[in-house]
Parts: structure tokens; sequence; C-alpha cells
């Protein structure tokens, strides 16, 4: 038997809940989810970064399954509604961050903020089935004023909006009235600094403030900081992390530990890092690093931000493996979107585009003697991790849900029924661009303009960076692939804005 196969055979017998009709494993794995805020898909070591430094996340990917086509929706609130329900964006009605669309209400169905409690989330399956769950960070899965988008007329005249940071008028209702769409209404035992902002700059000043709420004292109303044993805030979100852990050794537990880094406002984590990163040299290949003046400054902070990210990350994996979790504990990692603002040659678009750079993100899926250490190019999408975190606990979960579960690509193979799936998207509410629906299937994207009708094609393979429409040159694979969208939105009656042109 040649290695692999060896591998391979020795992981099947291992590993009984991967496969087909197997059994539940009787001891469920603890799951420790890390969602970075706006981390894009080069900005670690491990899918190729060499000014940005990952060191402690590139170890885990390479001794994982890297997941080189894991995307996301375009921005923060569609992505996490999609990973914590299961389902698209047209089902929640969670198309964008409700404040950032652009345009009236015949271009735009206006997003909603709060995911309803009719769309459960997977941290509910996994509390029914014994995890001891916590949520730390950023949750955004409601908006500031969850009765506004209850009573008000569907879809709405105008889009929702927001109150200044410092304004905390919200806090009593959302700590009494509106407690069920925060953690603790989901499953979890205790909600960590999740409020309905985006960002942690919750003081007065807010961007602009001099900590931007990344250094203490943080004003976060839904965090306990008379003792803070950490004041900078990716440190103190850890620290969360490790102590619950520690309460929760027996396990089997749930640790959703989705960092506010590396979203703006973009801080210095330290003089020194700012120093480093100042002085080294960028990256001809991504362009990483190779700013000039001012934006040479900021690619710096950030630099800064993702080294601190990585030795957080290194902490967690020091606390599993000094305890004798490790084993049984999955860890994945993933971002919510593209970067934001950032350079990376490499993609086309960044946060809110859909393209490449904008949706796909730095992913892997990291279990010991479970998960064969590998790349894959299979695409993978954000309404997948809920079916993922059921197969890998075992429960038969039966809701409705979009996506498909990728735990069968830990074993080490591509099956064809994931491989080869068509995966959608539907923007019905705009910011940096039209609302469209899209399709990714084999080598080909097809995205479909709504207000227009007009169509792009690209072939990812032979044009990663989709520098050439080829839907002209193409007819056969457009229609085809037209055709399969049309006909998912039909199945599906997805509702489209006032202004779309295009028929079903
Ligand atoms: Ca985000």
């Amino acid at each position: 038997m040649n290695p692999r196969a060896c591998l391979l055979a020795a992981m099947a017998a291992a590993t009984p809940l991967l496969a087909a009709g197997a059994a539940q494993e009787p001891g469920r794995p603890n799951i420790v989810f890390i969602l970075v805020d706006d981390l894009g898909f080069a900005d670690v070591g491990f899918n190729g970064s060499v000014y940005y430094e990952t060191p402690n996340i590139d170890r885990l990917a390479k001794s994982g399954l890297v997941l080189e086509n894991a995307y996301m929706y375009p921005t923060c609130s569609p992505s996490r509604t999609a990973l914590a329900t299961g389902k698209q964006s047209f089902r929640t009605g969670v198309y964008t961050v409700p404040v950032l669309e652009q345009g009236d209400d015949q271009e735009n169905l206006f997003s909603r903020w709060t995911v309803g409690d009719e769309h459960p989330m997977y941290s509910q399956p996994l509390a029914a089935a014994g995890y001891q769950s916590i949520f730390i960070g950023k949750w955004h899965l409601v908006g500031p004023y969850p009765q506004e988008e209850l009573d008000g007329p569907w879809p709405r005249k105008e889009q929702l909006g927001q109150p200044d940071p410092w304004d905390f008028s919200w806090v009593g209702d959302h700590r009494k009235k509106f407690m069920k769409y925060y953690p603790e209404g989901r499953g979890y035992l205790r909600n960590v600094a999740g409020t309905y902002r985006g960002d942690p700059a919750l003081e007065v000043g807010g961007y602009q403030s001099e900590t931007g709420g990344y250094f203490a004292p943080f004003s976060n109303p839904f965090m306990d900081e008379r003792n803070p044993k950490d004041t900078w805030l990716t440190d103190h979100l850890t620290t969360v992390a490790i102590d619950f852990m520690k309460e929760h050794k027996d396990g089997p537990f749930l640790v959703d530990l989705h960092y506010y880094t590396v979203h703006a406002p973009l801080r210095a984590r330290s003089p020194e890092l700012l120093e480093k990163y100042l002085a080294k040299p960028g990256d001809p290949r991504t362009g990483q690093g190779l700013e000039p003046g001012k934006r040479h400054e900021h690619e710096a902070i950030y630099a800064s931000m993702i080294e601190s990210l990585d030795d957080n990350v290194g902490r967690i994996v020091e606390f599993l493996d000094r305890n004798g979790l490790r084993d049984n504990t999955v860890i994945v990692f993933t971002s919510d979107n593209g970067q934001s603002g950032k350079r990376n040659d490499t993609l086309r678009g960044s946060k809110g585009y859909i393209y490449e750079g904008g949706i796909r993100v730095p992913t892997f899926v990291n279990w010991p003697g479970k998960v064969a250490p590998r790349r894959t190019g299979t695409p993978v999408h954000a309404v997948d991790f809920f079916p993922t975190f059921m197969e890998m606990a075992g429960i038969d979960y039966q809701g409705l849900l979009d996506g498909q579960s990728f735990a069968p690509l830990f074993a080490g193979d591509d099956p064809p029924a994931l491989r080869d799936r068509p995966l959608f998207w539907q923007l019905s509410s705009q910011w940096k661009q039209g609302t469209c629906s899209v399709i990714r299937k084999g080598d080909f994207k097809l995205i479909q303009f709504l207000a227009t009708g007009e169509l792009e094609l690209y072939d990812l393979r032979k044009d990663p960076r989709e520098e050439h429409n080829i839907a002209g040159r193409h007819p056969e694979t457009t229609e085809r692939l037209l055709g399969e969208l049309t006909a998912w939105r039909k199945a599906n009656q997805v509702p489209l804005p006032p202004n779309a042109v295009v028929g079903e």
C-alpha cells in the first residue's frame, strides 16, 4: 500500500462518522470556530503572503485541510447569517449590511439586519446535543432596532439605520426584550462582546477615537470589564475563550471565537510591530507592503493586527495541547468576506464585490487524525458550514438547509457530488455594485446583473483574476449556467428588486 492509501485506510478505520451510513461516534468533538473579520484570501502565509506573518495559523493549515475555494458573501451581515443559519440570503432577507446600502427602494430589496427566530442557528442543535457553548466577539445578527424591523412594512421603503457608536440608548431593550436575538437566545451559555455593531469602536468618536475599541477600556456593554486581564481586544477575547475551555474541559464545547479584528478601525498592536512592518520589504507577487506613503503605514498597521491575531491563535493551540484536548478538538478557521481596502494583485475586487477578491476567503479545517492534511480546490459556500458542523457532531438535523456538508472532503478525496455541484448567491440590495444573481460551477462563474440583465462569465481556472468576460465568446456555457441560475431562482421563488429586468 502506498503511504497515501495507508493514511486513508487508517483514517477510514478511525473515523466511523465519516463513512456512509455509519452510526454516530460516541465522543463528540469540541469545536473551535475562529471567524476573522475582513481577512483577505491572500492575507495569510498559507495562501502565499510573504508580507503578512501568520506562522501559527500556517502550521494549523498545513496539518489540516485548506479549502482554496471557500466562499462567503461580499459583506459581513449576509455571510454571518448564512454561516449561522445555513440559509441563503433570500430566505433570511439579509442581503448586505443595511447602513451601507446605496440607491432607492426600486433598486433594492432593503436588507434585514435581525435574523428572525424562525431561522435556527447551528448553535441550537449543538446545544440540544449537549454542547456547552460560548459566543465571543462580533455577533452582528441583530439590528439596533429589531422592533422597527418587525413592525414595519416589508419590503421596506427605506434602509435601516443605526445610532452613533457612543449612543447606548438601545442597550436596555436589547438586554431584556430582544435577548432572544442574542447568543443566549440561540443556545449559547454566554455572550462576550457581541452586539448589533460590526466593529468594536463604541466610544465617543467611533472610528476617530484614540483606541478604536481595540484598546481598553473597550466601552462594550456586553463585556464585563471589571477585571480586564488584557488591554488589547484580540488578547482579551482569546483569554475569555481559554477560560471557558478550562471551565468546560470535559466537553463537548463549542467556542465561537468571532474576532472583531482585522476590521476597521485599524490600530497598531504596538509601536514595535508597526516599525517592523514599515521596514519590511513588500511582496511583488501580491503587491502587499508596496503601497506608497500613508497607505504603506496603513498596511503596516494592518500587518501588526494580523500578527496579533496569529499570536492569539497560537495561544488557543497551546492551551489545547497542554490540556490533552487537541485530538478531540476540531479547529475551523475562516473570514466573513474579502479584504477591505488593502492591496492584493492576485484577485479582482475586495469587500463589497462579487468578484473573487470580495468573496473568496482563507479557510481551513484542522482535526488531528480525522482530517487528512492537504489542499483542495473543491468549492464550498458559507451555507455549507452548518451542515458540516452537524456531521462533525454526529447530529441528524432535519431542518431546512441550503448547503451541503463538506465533511466528506476530510477523508482525502473530492467526491463529484461536492466537486461538481453549483454554488449560488443572491444579492438583492446593493453597495459597491448592482444587484445580481451568481452561479459558480466547475471552472466557471456567471454573474447576472438584475437591473440591466448584463452577463459576465469568467473561467476561473484560466483567468483567476477575472480580467476577461467571456460571456459573448462562450454562448453555450453562458446559456447553460444562466438556465441553472434561472431555474434555481424559480424553484426557490427568489424575490427580486422592483427594477429587475430579468424575468423567469
Ligand atoms: Ca466582514
